[in-house]
Order: structure tokens, then sequence, then C-alpha cells
């Protein structure tokens, strides 16, 4: 054995021989998958709710509502992109249905959409034009198919169930890769339904038949994650103002929830232990509405309300959805622009440069003293190397030097979640005349988890103390400060 790996020591480089001799710490409990993963590395990312709500200024369209009605007069996919890009935003997910069953794509399974529309004489796309453009801006790209459809004459037959999901079909093979698909959870009862007009209630958790839909994707879309209130991929927060609980655990007891099925507190937390890795998603609108309302063009959220926003769902190991609805014109309005920009002026010059590089770390325990598991690895921009323990080390502590004092007031940590979720508290201190005063402690970190506190503090020791059931995993710790 020990001659085997002296030949891959010579052989590979010297991370890989390393771990050969000292094995990292084996996971604990559940871990994410590798679309999980890549979905983990997005963070930020956008909405777009347009349809004919736009154009009716509802929020939630009755499902009569003639084809004709939606005509935006200026549409540019490249001003909606553009807008997104230029807040950090790292992919969009777009209404292709909402409730009220218009098609924002010409489905061949109705005649309810975009190709009975006057609007490009029903040769339009707007699916298809998001789709592009964000390829061309490097954006990935989502959708929203609406469950609920008031418009559909058949909502809440078995053949419902079939044209939802030939709808679905059509959306994940004809518009290249997609990164998310947004299953919505309301099902507020009464609709059109083909002229009906009445009330049909359903029951959540067996009329859609949930499994043999994700059956579809996962063979259409391997890569997809999917989005509803129990996953299974992410979940939803439990609220809809963009904000991730105190703690949020990536980890939740998924068994038993569906699409608009799932306790809010478990959502809005997590489940500590939990069964599943389902990470949250935190959904909010930059205005009151979902959809673009005149009389909402003076209230949209400040910069200062996105950030705050930013801290407490990205900050909290969760994502940040921000809705941009599109207005009239088809285009992403001057007020919600401004705010974006000056949202990402502050972020940018928050997270430029993190005043703990060119640091020397050490650790109270570092697993076999090896060097592929050192303390260094936590500044090295590198999400992949980390820090660990031995496997009894269960509370351990990082003592981050500086050569000069800094000022900070932001903390940035990130676990190496390939190993689970490992840390249940967490506090980091700072060092002033040899006594240590704790700046910030909390419970949680997962994929990231900053802390913003309300002053800045000036030092040159700052440690970082972990605790929790097994040895911690850390890949990433940040100092910063807010302009
Ligand atoms: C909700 C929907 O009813 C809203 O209209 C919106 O689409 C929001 C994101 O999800 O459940």
């Amino acid at each position: 054995m020990k001659r085997l790996i002296a030949a891959v020591c010579l052989l590979s480089s010297l991370t890989a021989c390393n771990s050969l001799i000292v094995p990292p710490p084996a996971a604990y409990g559940p871990t994410p998958s590798e679309r999980q993963l890549k979905w983990h590395q997005l963070e930020f990312y956008g909405f777009l709710h347009f349809t004919v709500n736009t154009f009716t200024d509802k929020e939630w369209g009755y499902g009569d509502e003639g084809e004709d009605v939606f005509n935006p007069t200026d549409f540019s996919a490249e001003q909606i992109v553009s807008a997104a890009k230029m807040s950090g935003m790292k992919g969009l997910i777009l209404t292709a249905k909402h409730h009220d069953g218009f098609c924002l794509w010409p489905s061949q399974y109705t005649e309810h959409s975009i190709k009975n529309s006057k609007w490009m004489d029903g040769k339009g796309d707007v699916v298809g034009a998001i789709e592009k453009e964000c390829r061309k801006q490097g954006l990935k790209f989502g959708v929203y198919l609406s469950p609920w459809d008031r418009n559909h004459a058949e909502y809440g037959t078995p053949a419902y169930i079939t044209y939802y999901r030939n709808q679905l079909r059509e959306l994940l093979t004809q518009y290249g890769d997609i990164y998310e698909l947004w299953w919505d959870g309301a099902n507020g009862g009464d609709g059109y339904y083909g002229g009906a007009r009445e009330k049909r209630k359903i029951d959540n958790l067996t009329y859609y038949d949930w499994p043999n839909t994700l059956k579809i994707v996962r063979e259409l879309q391997p890569d997809a994650v999917v989005f509803s209130d129990g996953g299974p991929d992410i979940r939803w927060i439990g609220n809809e103002k963009g904000i991730a609980g105190e703690p949020c655990w990536a980890t939740f007891n998924r068994d038993g929830t569906a699409p608009g099925h799932a306790d809010r507190q478990s959502l809005n937390h997590g489940d500590r232990p939990g069964t599943h890795w389902v990470p949250g998603e935190c959904d909010v609108s930059i205005r009151p509405g979902w959809f673009y309302h005149a009389k909402e063009d003076d209230k949209v959220r400040s910069p200062e309300n996105l950030v705050d926003l930013y801290y407490k769902s990205i900050g909290r190991g969760a994502s940040f959805l921000l809705n941009l609805p599109p207005d009239r014109r088809g285009r992403i309005h001057e007020n919600d622009v401004a705010s974006l920009k000056a949202f990402r002026r502050i972020i940018d010059a928050t997270f430029k440069t993190n005043l703990a590089a060119g640091a020397t770390v050490t650790a109270s325990n570092t697993r076999g003293n090896a060097s592929v598991y050192e303390p260094a690895n936590v500044l090295d921009d590198d999400r992949d190397t980390y820090w660990t323990c031995d496997d009894e080390a269960t509370s351990a502590e990082l003592i981050v030097k500086l050569p000069r004092a800094v000022t900070f007031n932001v903390v940035d940590i990130r676990e190496y979640i390939q190993l689970g979720q490992r840390v249940d508290n967490w506090s980091v201190d700072y060092l002033v005349n040899g006594q240590w005063t704790t700046f910030a402690t909390g419970q949680s970190i997962g994929n990231r988890r900053l802390w913003r506190g309300d002053a800045p503090i000036t030092a040159d020791h700052i440690r970082l103390r972990v605790s929790g059931p097994v040895c911690p995993a850390i890949s990433a710790f940040g100092l910063y400060r807010e302009p």
C-alpha cells in the first residue's frame, strides 16, 4: 500500500498525494448533488414576470384574456437581459406560462398563446428571444410553468396533466440548457376553464403526479434544478419577502412535501438534522407586485433595501431570486434599472477586496497536519480547497493574523458543502488589548454566511470559532468593509 501511495505521489500533484495519505473526513448528513453544487455557485439571479397581466394591470389573470391583449410596444430582450446582467445576476427565470394560461411561446398544444396575438403578427416568441439573449450575454436560462391553469378547459382532469407534460417537453427540448424549473404552489380555485367559469379544487398532493413529471425533467434536462415548496432540488423559503430564516439550514425533511404543500417554518429555517439537501431560494419582487403596474413606478425597492435582502438571502446560505417585471413596452423600467445599478455599485465596492488576504492563518487543529487541509486554504479563493481537522476536533478555531490592522464590518464564511453542513455554531472575535471580543456569532454556515455589523471594527488578529457534531470543513473566510 505504501509503495502504491509513493508511486501515486511521484506521478500526481502534492494535493492528491496528501489526501491519499490523510483521507478527508467522511461526509456528514445529506450532501448536495452535482446539479445543486452548480446552482450554489449562482447565488443571485432574476425572475421575469411578463404576460397578459402586464397589459390588464392584474396580478392573477382569470384565464379569459384575449390573445391580442399581449402587445408590447417596444420589446427588447437585449435591454431586459442587460439590466439583469448589469445588476450581477447570473441567470433569468421567465414566466413561460403564469396562472392565466397564456403561453409566451408558440406552443403546439394550445391556441392560447403568443402565436394568436397581433404582436409580431403572431410570429413572436418571448421564451426564445429571452433564451437567446441570455446565452449571448452569458446568463443561464430557466422557466416558470404554472401548474395551475385558469384558461384550460381540462384543468382538474387527468387530460390536463398530459397537456402540462407536453408543454414541459416543448420547453425542455426547444430552448437549450435549462438551469432551473419553477413549480409554483398556487391553486386559487376559480377561473375561466374554457368558458366554464367556475371553481375547481384539486388535491395538490396527488393531482399533478409530480414524481412522474420529474422523471421527464431528469430525462430531458438532467442538470436542471427543480424548485417548489418541497424541492426536490431547491425549496421555497416560505415567504415572498426574500428573507431566509436565522439560522437557515440547507437540509430539509422533504418527504411528504409537494408544490403548495410544506410547512412554512421548516421552509424558512430548514431542518437540523434534515433528511435531504434542499437549499432555500428567496424570491421577492423589486416592486410590490410581481407584474408591472405603472402605479408602482415610484415603489421600486431602494438600492439599500436590495443590499439588505442580499445579506438576508445569500448571506444565510440561500439564493436571491429578484423579480424584474418588464413593462408594457417590454423593457425593464428606468426606475428599476437605476436601483439595480446603485445596488450593484454597493455590492461591488464591498466585495472588491478581501481584507483578510495576505494574513497568516493558524488553526487549533489541522487534519493529520497535512498541508492539503491547511488553514491558509480559506484565503486562496478556491472553493475546492478547505481547512479541516482531525475527526475528534469537533470544536476548532482559526486565527487570522494580519501584517497591519484592517477595518471591516462584514464577515464572509463558506463551508466545503460537498462534505455536508458540519458546523452548528460559529463566532468571529477580534483581539483588542490582549482580549478577544466577539464581533459576530450565529448558527449554520453552509454555502455562504455573511454577517454585517453596524459599526466597523479595526483589528489585526481575527478569530473564527466553529463547533458541530463532526469536525469542520471551511473553504473560505473573508473580511470586507461596506462603502
Ligand atoms: C406565486 C404566484 O401566485 C405569484 O403570482 C408569483 O408568480 C409568485 C412568484 O409565486 O405563488
